[in-house]
């Protein structure tokens, strides 16, 4: 293992603020003395009222009460933007790249207030007041972000919803927030279709399907046609059109809610993340100048999408509060064709940029053609997020797009984490290929057995969080009980993460994947129960049970075994309108990659569907399937195993 170690490059060693040195230094500090070195932190934000009041956490099963800097008083929206302006007015907050490359635009800090405030101002108009949901379906445009801002602006909590999600996705959150209002836009576009984002929302209001909504706000990007309704419809250029270009940030509660974000767990449906403002808001920041080593003068682009954690901590909190420029990108990696994120990285000179293994290995699968032609001098930095990168990709990557010479910042971190939680520091961490390295200042990860033991030196197990850090999420929201059952049963006092890992002998954590029924297909994060009753909802299908598999570019595919009513004939026609099915109930990124019909599903004799042993079959490991005895059934398993489709 420790052959494979790439020391910090001779370039990063140079004058940076983070060696090895002060990060153990400071890594000590984070936890031996959490308040002292919290307390000095919040410096990097603009206080209303500086708390003083630093840590007031609880994870006992019975409370679980997270408070950080609860008598400081901020907004967000004021720390991303108005602090900015004194110096930095003129400053490029977002570089926008269109779909197409022939469209791009810049944004300066400037004009960035201006957008936020005029929304701002049109929000209050429709009625949102501070405490309010408001729902976000947007394509990559700076809109999204004006949006979140706007909504940070006068304390609306914002809760974005993926563009990529059906009409009953979008429906089922925002009945569940209660959203006030919900900001959209015509079309969006995708490597070169349009994505009809407006008549999604429209359908998800059908039937006053989501009678909380009271105004429905679009943003005209394409100009393609709408459906009109003038009793909840309002176009965003006529709202604002006479709103001020001013409007005063609202002065929140450290604690107050900042937004909520969906996510999948487990079982049933996803979960409402809620992150509240002050320390989620000075975690992302810190996290983002330390991981990307971040300098004034710097170009950074995250390839995420706003509908995702990530494109909330950086690409808008994060990045914003160090009042960076930042690429904002509207398409997908390889389109018009796959030199596409090597073009951007030269277009604008990127020197830091984050994206996900499944877009790495989708390039790799090219060999060298993804860089042919293309100038990546000015990269300096590579970030890794959403799923586990394969010690391959992080290879090709480091040569192909680091040339070498850049190191690769594999971070580990979820929704419910809010910011980076293990990662190396470019400047002070030796890196291997495949591990995430070593946690981000107040970060005490640890590994437990099934048990509940916790396990020393060496080891592999779940993985655990010891005590607080700011950027937790603090609930799920309408439902704090399902928040201590997901997260602080399982163990108690310490937060579970859901994720399997493994510790060598330097302490250096490798994460393993999940340890529970979430998928991470292509980095999205799917639920199998999500999955399993879009499915059932059909009605050809009595049983579906669903489990992912490994997938060369994908990471994980969606495997999916189901019960045919009596006398369906189950035939490709079928296979077909079902993945068709799945894809318009619940989302395109949820398809499944293969249906395998059967007539029976392995069962304990209480009726427990056995996905273990599911599992095996789907990865083709049907020799070790372990101990069937238990079964009510046991043929099950031959014809399963006699007709399986990933040979
Ligand atoms: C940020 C984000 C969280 C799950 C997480 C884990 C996986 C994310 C990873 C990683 C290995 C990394 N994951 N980053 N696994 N190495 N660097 O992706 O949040 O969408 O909530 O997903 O993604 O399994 O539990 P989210």
């Amino acid at each position: 293992m420790s052959a494979n170690i790439y020391p910090v490059p001779e370039s990063l060693t140079q004058g940076t603020y983070l060696s090895e040195e002060t990060y153990k230094a400071m890594y000590d500090e984070s936890v031996n003395n959490p308040e002292a070195f919290w307390a000095k932190q919040v410096e990097e934000l603009d206080w209303y009222k500086t708390p003083t009041i630093i840590k007031n956490t609880d994870f006992s099963p019975e409370k679980c009460d997270i408070r950080w800097f609860e008598d400081g008083k901020l907004n967000a929206s004021y720390n991303c933007i108005d602090r900015h302006l004194k110096d930095h007015a003129k400053k490029v907050a977002i570089f926008w790249e269109g779909d197409s490359p022939e469209n791009s635009e810049k944004v300066t800090y400037q004009q960035l207030h201006y957008e936020v405030c005029k929304l701002a101002n049109g929000l209050k108009k429709l009625g949102v007041k501070k405490g309010d949901r408001v729902a976000i379906y947007m394509p990559m445009v700076p809109h999204a972000a004006y949006a979140m801002l706007a909504c940070a602006r006068i304390g609306a909590v914002h809760s974005v919803i993926f563009g990529g999600f059906s009409p009953n996705a979008i429906a089922d959150r925002i009945n569940n927030s209660d959203a006030k209002v919900v900001i959209t836009a015509d079309e969006g576009r995708r490597a070169g279709r349009s994505v009809p984002l407006k008549a999604n929302v429209d359908e998800a209001l059908l039937n006053n399907a989501c009678p909380s909504i009271t105004a429905v706000l679009t943003h005209k990007l394409t100009g393609g046609q709408v459906n009109w309704n003038d009793d909840v419809d309002v176009w965003w250029h006529e709202l604002t059109d006479e709103c001020s270009g001013q409007c005063e940030p609202e002065v929140m509660d450290a604690e107050d809610p900042l937004f909520i974000l969906y996510t999948s767990g487990s079982t049933g449906q996803p979960k409402g993340v809620v992150h509240t403002t002050g320390g989620y808001l000075l975690y992302t920041s810190l996290t983002f100048r330390y991981a990307f080593d971040y300098k004034p003068d710097d170009i950074y682009w995250c390839t995420a999408d706003v509908g995702w954690i990530t494109g909330h901590s950086y690409m808008t909190y994060g990045p914003l509060a160090n009042g960076a420029t930042q690429v904002f990108f509207e398409g997908v990696p390889t389109y018009p064709d796959i030199r596409r994120i090597a073009q951007v990285v030269e277009k604008y000179g990127v020197n830091s940029l984050y994206t996900a293994p499944t877009a790495i290995r989708a390039l790799m699968a090219h060999g060298e053609k993804p860089v042919e032609g293309c100038d990546l001098s000015s990269l300096r930095i590579l970030g890794s997020v959403g799923e586990p990168i394969n010690p391959e990709a992080w290879q090709w990557y480091h040569k192909v797009i680091g040339q070498s010479r850049c190191p690769i910042i594999d971070s580990w971190w979820q929704t419910e984490t809010g910011g980076m939680m293990i990662a190396p520091m470019p400047c002070a961490t030796a890196l291997k290929p495949g591990s995430a390295t070593r946690p981000f200042f107040g970060i005490q990860p640890a590994l437990f057995d099934a048990e509940g033991n916790e396990l020393e030196d060496a080891a592999e197990g779940n993985l655990v969080i010891k005590d607080s850090w700011p950027s937790q999420a603090r609930t799920v929201y309408g439902d704090h009980k399902r928040f201590i059952d997901t997260y602080f049963s399982a163990y108690p006092n310490v937060y579970f993460t859901g994720d399997g890992a493994r510790r060598d002998t330097d302490d250096y954590y490798w994460i393993t994947g999940r340890v529970d029924d979430v998928l991470n297909v292509s980095g999205h994060r799917l639920g199998t129960a999500e999955i399993e009753s879009a499915l059932v909802s059909h009605n050809v299908i009595a049983e579906a049970a669903v489990v992912g598999y490994p997938h060369d570019i994908k990471g994980q595919g969606i495997y999916v075994y189901v019960t045919p009513n009596d006398g369906v004939v189950a035939d490709e026609a079928l296979t077909l309108e079902i993945r068709k099915w799945v894809r318009k109930e619940l989302s395109p990124i949820a398809t499944p990659d293969l249906v395998q019909w059967t007539n029976g599903l392995p069962k304990t004799r209480s009726g427990k569907i056995m996905r273990r042993i599911l599992r095996k079959i789907a990865a083709n490991e049907y020799e070790q399937l372990g101990d069937t005895s238990t079964l009510a059934d046991p043929t099950v398993v031959e014809s399963l195993i006699d007709k399986r489709l990933n040979r």
